[in-house]
């Protein structure tokens, strides 16, 4: 393993040292670095591998695509954009699909949508519409986006920042009842949310929000571009409550592990208050993007995957609860996605998350105690049964 972090890299070095140059993808669920050792990536949720490692399926639809036709210049459609538009539009049981690049992307087009239906629609005073957000979100990097984050690390240095949203405590639906008043487009909020360390709301909690929001005549938008496209079981975190945004923003795994892919998806009375000419994107849509955003929505459609992530992360569960009180605190499990609170007296989860990479997997700490685990969903119980081990061990060091 090398030394050598060079500047580029040096942004990523928080998360290990050292860190680990990968150059093979491998297969399924693992991955290899330069020196030939193998790590089993349980961090796929993070990099948007959901499907694993160079997944056969995928990679036939990106190669025969760049064969045929990558990008087109934006005065002409493209043949795939309409199959995979219609396929995840009726992926969400939407009617509208605005396809973009990157997760970000897909939070300011939602962000953008909202305040202008806020206007348009709902008549809120020019200047004036305001969306409410969780404590301890992450919806991405850009300079609005951070403007409504409350972590230091994402925001100091960066102002001035974008007014126009309120925070409001995670998981608590009074909250954002009381929150609203008449200048309020949307609620914007992750199901379960990630970078804060897999935190489920309490039952009910996303159920509350559908409730208040279409009593209050407000936008109800879910971020699943973590938490959706199986990762928990259902297609979308919000199914585990029966609840159907009015917009969903999805990316990372829409992607296939192969290339950005992200779209902001709604109905027709929502996504349609945006007009010709007023939004748009070099690359969103474009023919590559598509035909893998299709592939994925195809394999999606079909069920099996959300199957599998509720079996083998039911599993998963099963296997950690029995570290709780054995150097875990707590541990929080939706689908293939689990939050692991390490007990202080047996160090930080980023000396947890060291260890583990010099044992050959690989998990992402966040805030001082805790270990995100987020594989593949092609991965297998044993190497589950594998990884945990890994842990045990750790922790019993
Ligand atoms: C980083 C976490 C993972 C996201 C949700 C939007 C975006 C993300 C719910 C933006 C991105 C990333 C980006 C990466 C770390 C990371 C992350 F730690 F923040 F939570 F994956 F676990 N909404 N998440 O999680 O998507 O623009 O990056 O495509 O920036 O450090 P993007």
């Amino acid at each position: 393993m090398t030394d050598l972090i060079t500047t580029a890299e040096a942004h990523l070095a928080h998360n290990y040292h050292p860190l680990p140059v990968v150059v093979s993808s491998g297969e399924g669920a693992w991955v290899t670095d330069t020196e030939g050792k193998r790590y089993l990536d349980l961090l796929s949720a993070y990099s948007a591998l959901n499907f694993g490692h160079g997944h056969p399926d995928i990679l036939a639809a990106a190669h025969a695509q760049l064969d045929r036709l990558t990008l087109t210049s934006r005065a002409f459609h493209n043949d795939r954009l309409g199959p995979f538009v219609t396929a995840l539009a009726e992926l969400c049981g939407k009617d509208l699909v605005l396809p973009m690049n990157t997760g970000a992307e897909a939070v300011e087009t939602g962000i953008k949508v909202a305040r202008a239906w806020g206007y348009r629609v709902k008549g809120i005073p020019d200047g004036r519409a305001n969306i409410i957000v969780a404590a301890g979100n992450f919806h991405g990097r850009t300079t609005t986006i951070v403007s409504f984050s409350d972590d230091d690390s994402a925001r100091d240095g960066f102002g001035p920042f974008t007014p126009g949203f309120t925070i409001v405590p995670y998981g608590d639906a009074d909250a954002i009842a009381a929150a609203i008043d008449g200048d309020t487009a949307a609620v914007l909020v992750e199901p379960i949310q990630g970078e804060a360390g897999v935190i489920i709301p309490p039952e009910g909690y996303l159920r509350a929000i559908r409730e208040i929001t279409e009593r209050e005549n407000v936008l109800m938008i879910a971020d699943e571009i973590q938490s959706g496209l199986a990762r928990v079981g259902t297609t979308f975190a919000c199914d585990r409550e029966g609840v159907v945004p009015d917009m969903y923003l999805l990316g990372k795994a829409l992607g296939g592990g192969v290339l950005p892919v992200s779209a902001v998806v709604a109905n027709e009375d929502v996504l349609g208050v945006i007009a010709p000419g007023e939004h748009g994107s070099t690359f969103g849509g474009n023919p590559l993007a598509a035909a893998v955003g299709l592939q994925v929505v195809r394999m999606l459609a079909e069920g099996t995957w959300q199957e599998r992530a509720t079996q083998l992360g039911a599993h998963l569960a099963e296997q950690l609860q029995p570290l709780v009180g054995a150097g875990v605190t707590a541990v929080r499990v939706a689908g293939l996605w689990a939050g692991v609170d390490i007990d202080p007296s047996h160090g930080t989860g980023r000396e947890v998350a060291e260890k583990l990479l010099e044992r050959g997997v690989l998990v992402k700490d966040t805030h001082g105690q805790t270990v995100r685990i987020a594989p593949p969903l092609v991965i297998r119980a044993t190497e589950i049964d594998w990884a945990v081990e890994q842990l045990r061990l750790v922790l019993a060091d």
